[in-house]
């Protein structure tokens, strides 16, 4: 699956503060038909040991797709539903108990908010970053956004390494200030969630970043 990350352009999450979970199989379609290249399950608050049955069907439907399934946080949860990779903030610790937990061919990701954490990151072997948020965002509150200054260099620096994905209240409001910013891959998390259409809204941004 470290292949299909690479090709990654932009990356979904199926977001439990967004959806209901009797939902989130059906929209993690819709977001996998319109060509996310990752899909994340993130599910703050929730008890992981709950989550094993939606994270498996989850894990399923991405190998359906062939795309990289994702768990935010949990490494159990991820070694239950053999998941392809882990998510880990700045706060969760070190990658060689996942990557010892779940092979070497695990995906392992970083959320980094700032150059120098991106940097670190890249240091310590992640797979891929996130990188931002950008802007302030409701979907991960109380953070100032990071701007749009320091995404040239995380580029040159990071990004042409490792998949480096900007995120942090991206929509098509500010879709083509980012990417003339320099950002290449992006998260979108709230305003597919909430579309009307999320396979046609994902297919949309994807053809702004190719
Ligand atoms: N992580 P939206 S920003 C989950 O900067 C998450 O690490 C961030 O959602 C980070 O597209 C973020 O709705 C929220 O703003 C992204």
């Amino acid at each position: 699956m470290k292949a299909a990350l690479q090709r990654a352009l932009l990356y979904g999450i199926c977001d439990l503060g967004y959806l209901k979970e009797s939902q989130a199989v059906a929209v993690s379609r819709e977001l996998l038909s319109g060509g996310v290249g990752v899909l994340q399950l993130r599910a703050k608050g929730y008890d992981p040991a709950g989550l094993v049955p939606l994270a498996k069907e989850l894990k399923a439907l991405c190998d359906e797709f062939e795309v990289p399934f994702v768990v935010n946080d949990h490494l159990a949860l991820a070694v239950e539903s053999r998941a392809h990779g882990l998510h880990l903030g700045q706060d969760d610790g070190p990658l060689d108990p996942p990557r010892k937990a779940l092979g070497p061919h695990a995906i392992l990701g970083r959320s980094t908010h700032s150059l120098d954490q991106a940097r670190q990151a890249l240091a310590e072997g992640a797979d891929y970053i996130g990188f931002g948020p950008l802007f302030p965002t409701p979907t991960k509150k109380g953070r100032p956004g990071i701007g749009l200054e320091t995404i040239q260099s995380m580029e040159v620096e990071v990004g042409s390494r490792i998949p480096a994905f900007c995120i942090g209240g991206i929509k098509p409001e500010n879709f083509e200030r980012v990417r003339e910013a320099g950002a290449r891959r992006v998260v979108v998390v709230s305003h597919l969630l909430t579309s009307d259409d999320p396979k046609e809204e994902t297919t949309t941004l994807i053809q702004k970043l190719t």
